[in-house]
């Protein structure tokens, strides 16, 4: 984004989610694709909010520079030694015998609407609008087009581009189609979006005495007989490795990891970081422009380094990589949290037009809480402004309620706080769901449980302003729901909040260990487990080592914890895309932490001097990072 040396092709550096090869965008002139996303973009509210980002990376980038330059040796072979012993750890946790195979469906969107309309076939073609598509053809791939562009853009690369409009009833019929032959061979699958999941096979090899290939091969031909549309599948060790050996052969094809310690090792040391699921644009460029690492080898190559410059968290992360290790266990099923409803609408400061969205919102999200048979009593209001920043605003009910009638009343009290406000999204999210068991309709009649266990849900003052704004609240982020989450469900390190792996705080206070613990998702179909899996027992581990660690992860499987905005899994990009930002706000932070200690050392004990600074260094603000977003 910047303007490069020779000043007159300052696409050169302008680097966006657009600009990041897919399967199929192989052969693409990269530099071509960029600058026209430069052309179009330019000036834009987009644009702008790249800039922004940038600039917090550059900045980030030139502290760990200098952070990295000031290491003394001695200071790096203390690192070593801690790294190598954390790395007999990880090695300890390594885990062959399980097989896992990833499978991923081929333009999912482009390819159910090409076999339902066969004169498709072989055409640059892109599902969804000219704001926004959500997948395109390989055909159209090969000219820059990718999920998540604006259609407009795609227009530019593609001249031909022929577009059809999203129809999820049929992605969702073709996606149960899937997963009809999915269980047949794990009963127990966890689909991480309508087009891919993570199958355990090792009982089906053993029970039918074939080998996983064949399964592979079969599992494709079944679901091509089922469903007349083509997968890609890697099978590995475990899911972090599994999902990287799908991407190899794609489109339908398949690649298999042998479940041996050689294999992984060999393939692993080659790999791109940027293969890895949970490293995106931003933590690969600072893994690659600071540190020179450019392969998951390298990781373990610049272990001490790594270990100096980044939170423990993030190290685990890198070095899991580095291992190729990954998730093996399959998780437990999950609970739903909350439900949400939003729309995204042509940005207008019109208030009887804004009211009216919310109704209509309101309505909706009323009828699929009576659909689920769901009463709650905590409401959040989502609202993107024109300049895309988002807010969340939430308040706790006098009762439990469903009708739109009563969730109107709130919404708009919510709403009439931020007037005036020029938005282009408005969206609601009810939680806190009344359990039958344990809790009364009217919740201030507090059973003996729920007022030993639960707390008071009283309305709750404004920290940031130290104003009372009674039931119109900004909801501190202390994790007030602590009660409703569990690290043994929840890997974590598994969400795709890995492409924030830095994201970690160290705290003595309350906040930090009520948020040390992760939330429930949904289901199975909408379970967030998705990529790289340093796994559970990394997380077990931190656990009973009382390591006090908090990542962004996407609650109730598609929400930030970090600020709220709300991506499904099914946008993988756009959530590492987010993610990362989040890395880059907080790398920053952590290094303005670190200056201001180095302004205070009084306050390390020389002995323990590496140690102490390092934990100081991660007493992060935790209000800094969270902003008021009750799901925590
Ligand atoms: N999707 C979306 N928006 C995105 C990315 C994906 O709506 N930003 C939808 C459309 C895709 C589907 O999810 O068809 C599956 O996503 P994939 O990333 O698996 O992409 P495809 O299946 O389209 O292509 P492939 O897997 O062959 O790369
Ligand atoms: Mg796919």
């Amino acid at each position: 984004m910047e303007a490069t040396s020779d000043g007159d092709r300052p696409w050169q550096s302008y680097h966006t989610v657009y600009t990041n090869a897919k399967a199929g965008m192989e052969g693409v002139d990269k530099e071509n694709v960029q600058k026209i996303i430069y052309e179009l973009s330019k000036g834009s509210k987009y644009f702008e909010n790249e800039k922004r980002k940038e600039a917090i990376i550059k900045q980030k980038m030139d502290n760990l520079r200098t952070h990295h330059a000031k290491l003394t040796e001695k200071e790096i072979s203390h690192f070593q030694m801690i790294a190598d012993n954390r790395i007999l750890e990880l090695e300890a946790s390594r885990d062959l015998s399980k097989i896992w195979l990833h499978i991923d469906m081929d333009a999912f969107y482009a390819a159910v609407e090409t076999l339902e309309n066969p004169s498709l076939k072989g055409k640059p073609l892109a599902v969804g609008s000219m704001s926004m598509i959500c997948t395109a053809s390989y055909e159209a791939r090969k000219y820059g087009v990718r999920a998540a562009m604006p259609g407009f853009i795609a227009c530019k690369l593609c001249p031909d581009l022929i577009f059809v409009p999203i129809n999820f009833e049929k992605y969702t019929y073709y996606s149960e189609l899937t997963r009809n032959v999915f269980s047949k061979y794990d009963p127990d699958f966890m689909a991480t979006s309508l087009d891919e999941a993570y199958l355990d096979i090792s009982d089906t090899c053993r029970q039918r005495g074939i080998g996983c290939e064949e399964v592979a091969a079969e599992l494709r031909n079944t679901i091509f007989q089922e469903t007349g549309l083509t997968c890609s599948v890697g099978v590995a060790p475990n899911r972090m490795l599994a999902k990287v050996c799908s991407d190899i052969n794609k489109p339908n094809g398949q690649f298999i990891l042998p479940n041996n310690y050689n294999a992984v090792v060999t393939f692993i040391s080659s790999l791109p970081i940027r293969k890895v699921g949970g490293i995106g644009k931003v933590t690969e460029q600072i893994l690659r422009d600071v540190l020179g690492i450019n392969t998951c080898a390298d990781m373990l190559q610049k272990r001490a380094v790594l270990y100096a410059l980044f939170h423990q968290c993030s190290t685990d992360f890198f070095l899991s990589v580095g291992l190729g290790l990954g998730g093996t266990d399959t998780p437990q099923p999950m609970m739903r949290k909350s439900i949400s409803n939003e729309r995204t609408f042509s940005a207008t400061n019109d208030e009887s037009i804004l009211f009216q969205k919310l109704a209509d919102i309101a309505e909706t999200l009323s009828k699929d809480m009576q659909k689920e048979c769901l009463l709650g009593r905590t409401l959040t209001l989502k609202l993107k402004t024109a300049s895309f920043e988002v807010r969340t605003r939430a308040t706790s009910l006098q009762k439990f309620v469903n009708s739109k009638e009563d969730i109107l009343i709130y919404a708009s009290k919510l709403l009439r706080a931020e007037l005036p406000i020029s938005l282009r999204l408005i969206g609601l999210r009810m939680s806190h769901f009344h359990d039958d068991k344990h809790s009364p309709l009217d919740p201030m009649q507090k059973t003996l449980t729920s007022f030993l266990t639960i707390g008071d849900v009283a309305p709750i003052a404004d920290k940031s302003t130290g104003f009372d704004t009674g039931d119109v609240q900004l909801i501190p982020n202390t994790g007030s729901d602590v009660s409703s989450f569990s690290y043994e469900s929840c890997d974590f390190l598994e969400t795709n909040q890995l492409s924030v792996p830095d994201y970690v705080a160290v705290s003595h206070g309350n906040q930090a260990e009520s948020l040390n613990e992760c939330p429930k998702t949904q289901n199975k179909y909408e379970s967030s487990e998705k990529t790289s899996d340093v796994s559970n027992l990394l997380d077990r581990k931190r656990v009973a080592s009382g390591s006090r660690i908090i990542e962004p992860y996407w609650a109730e499987g598609y929400i930030c914890s970090a600020c709220g905005i709300e991506v499904p899994a099914s946008f993988p990009e756009e959530r590492r895309e987010h993610l990362d930002f989040h890395l880059a706000e907080v790398l920053q932070k952590e290094e303005e932490s670190r200056s201001l200690l180095r302004s205070f050392p009084h306050r390390e004990s020389g002995r323990k001097k590496h140690k102490s600074s390092r934990s100081h260094g991660k007493c992060i603000p935790i209000d800094s990072f969270f902003v008021k977003d009750e799901s925590l």
